[in-house]
């Protein structure tokens, strides 16, 4: 019996994983925790993958839909997804398997702004959540739960579902009780939703557990394994450039004066280049920063350590396995530094807007313009998902978007005349960033954009191409606010489908 259940009557509900798994029904709605591989249950999503395999082999129709925080790791999206019993997915995801049931038409994918989740399922827009399954490190004597490495969407889950399971994780450091800051009133539905009283990312606003009722706990599964980590990639030649041009940028708003020597609070995503420009805060001239973001990598780590960061707000870890066991062992050392928020208060618009964040966040590719792509290959292939970039970029004080300028050894131009998709328009999109340099898109018409980022972002065997399309597109356009030759303008997608290339 797991030392980590404090509640007595609570106790007789502890079984396995398959037992649990016996429990859920065909068709049913199942919110699971996990945010970026942190927090998600272990062990019950392959027992139900046992019982979703096992009922098609007898010929048993058996499907279900998952609902998460963001993405999770294989131990739940990859046991499902290969089951082929996923009949919708959403929000956030990033695994292989689940990528690839998406793009085979087996499962359907909503692709959901992180902030937006928690108010939809309320509404009930995603249908009655039938089960709640929700990682935690312990349970309380009077039957509430200490969260784990992430919220993200647990305490929505467990107030609307009709029943929910819980796992017991002692992997997890009993030190993380006292890190976490869960607002209930957020939830109110209009016309009743009430203002947001976070001012500034330290500020703490709820309460250290969340609430399930008893009556609807079915099952407690107790397990003993760690979150996904994986490692980050050493920092290479175009990360580390990428990350200096944003500092630079950093360096000079504050000369300017338009942003305090500390900087604004900081949001970046997940990732081996935000990482990277982590990595370069921690060398840069910035002191006492603050971070209101949805992840903690290791490089936000590393600043709190150093001192150069006082705070950091998120929902949820994503962190390499030694960082993570870094903090494992230190946890009550981070407590005062560390918030982590359900992902409706650590994405909420009105903190984001009204602390001026700093958005910062990866993409697949711009146009010239200055729209964003951040979930598309080649127009119809789903790569992960918007996640919360776009809750940040329409948000933030200002938003910046990171790529190295090509992709897949030079075939691909990360700067295209048109995006093959659009998750960030051009009204939304202050800065883009490549190892070349840095496109400043404040306060300028598309054409005076279009020059900046192909001279500024473009890598050099795509530039004058980039320019000759301008050049078209200026004498066929039926205007010249944006000019496009329609004919054209996906063409370099169209050639890398034909050819394997985007190079004429
Ligand atoms: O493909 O895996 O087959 O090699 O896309 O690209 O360069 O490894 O970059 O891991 O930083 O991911 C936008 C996907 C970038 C990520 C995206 C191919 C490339 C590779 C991955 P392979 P990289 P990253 C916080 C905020 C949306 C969500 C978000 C993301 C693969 O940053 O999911 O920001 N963002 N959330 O080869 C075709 C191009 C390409 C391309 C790269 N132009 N065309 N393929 N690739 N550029 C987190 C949360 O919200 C939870």
């Amino acid at each position: 019996m797991s030392g980590r259940i404090h509640n007595e009557a609570l106790r007789s509900k502890v079984m396995s994983a398959p037992d649990a798994a016996a429990l859920v029904r065909n068709g049913w709605n199942i919110g699971f925790s996990g945010f970026t591989g942190a927090g998600y249950p272990k062990d019950f999503p392959e027992a139900l993958a046992g019982r979703i395999d096992a009922a098609h082999h007898q010929g048993e129709e058996f499907k279900v839909n998952v609902l998460t925080g963001a993405s999770t790791a294989p131990e739940l999206d990859g046991a499902l997804a290969r089951t082929g019993g996923i009949n919708f997915r959403a929000p956030y995801q990033s695994d292989p398997e689940m990528r690839s049931a998406i793009n085979k038409g087996i499962s359907y994918y909503s692709d959901i702004h992180l902030s937006h989740m928690g108010p939809q399922v309320s509404q009930g827009f995603l249908g009655k959540m039938d089960l709640a399954v929700i990682e935690v490190t312990a349970i309380t004597e009077d039957g509430e739960l200490i969260p784990s490495s992430s919220v993200g969407m647990n305490r929505t889950y467990l107030d609307y579902a009709d029943k929910v399971i819980l796992e017991v994780n002692e992997w997890q450091s009993e030190e993380l009780r006292g890190m976490h800051d869960i607002y209930y009133p957020i939830g109110a539905l209009p016309p009743n939703r009430v203002p947001l009283p976070i001012l500034t990312p330290s500020d703490r606003i709820g309460q250290l557990t969340l609430k399930v009722d008893p009556e609807k706990i079915i099952a407690i599964i107790v397990t003993d394994s760690p979150d996904r980590n994986t490692p980050f990639k050493p920092l290479d030649h175009d990360s580390k450039a990428i990350a200096g041009h944003l500092l630079d940028f950093l360096s000079n708003e504050v000369k300017q004066g338009r942003m305090p020597k500390n900087l604004l609070p900081m949001q970046s995503g997940v990732g081996n280049i935000a990482n990277a420009v982590l990595a370069g805060l921690l060398e840069g001239p910035f002191e006492n920063m603050t971070s209101y973001t949805e992840v903690i990598q290791d490089g936000m780590v590393d600043l709190l350590d150093s001192g150069k960061m006082r705070v950091a707000s998120a929902t949820a870890f994503s962190l390499s396995p030694t960082a993570a066991e870094r903090l494992n062992n230190n946890a009550k050392d981070y407590r005062d530094k560390i918030i982590l928020r359900p992902q409706d208060v650590s994405n909420h618009p009105e903190a984001i807007r009204r602390m001026g964040v700093i958005a910062c966040n990866g993409m697949i590719e711009a146009d010239i313009y200055g729209n964003v792509n951040s979930t598309h290959v080649m127009g119809s292939r789903m790569q992960n998902g918007i996640g919360g970039s776009g809750d940040f970029t329409r948000n933030g004080y200002f938003s910046s978007f990171v790529t190295p300028s090509t992709a897949k050894g030079g075939a691909i131009s990360c700067i295209v005349p048109m995006v093959n998709h659009v998750d960030h328009t051009e009204h939304d999109v202050s800065v883009i960033i490549t190892e070349q340099g840095l496109a400043d898109l404040r306060g300028l018409a598309p054409r005076q954009r279009a020059k900046l980022i192909i001279e500024n972002c473009a890598h050099p065997s795509f530039k004058e191409p980039l320019r000759e399309y301008v050049k078209l597109a200026e004498k066929v356009a039926n205007g010249l606010h944006t000019p496009h030759d329609l004919e054209s303008a996906l063409s370099w997608h169209i050639r890398f489908l034909k050819t394997g290339t985007m190079v004429s």
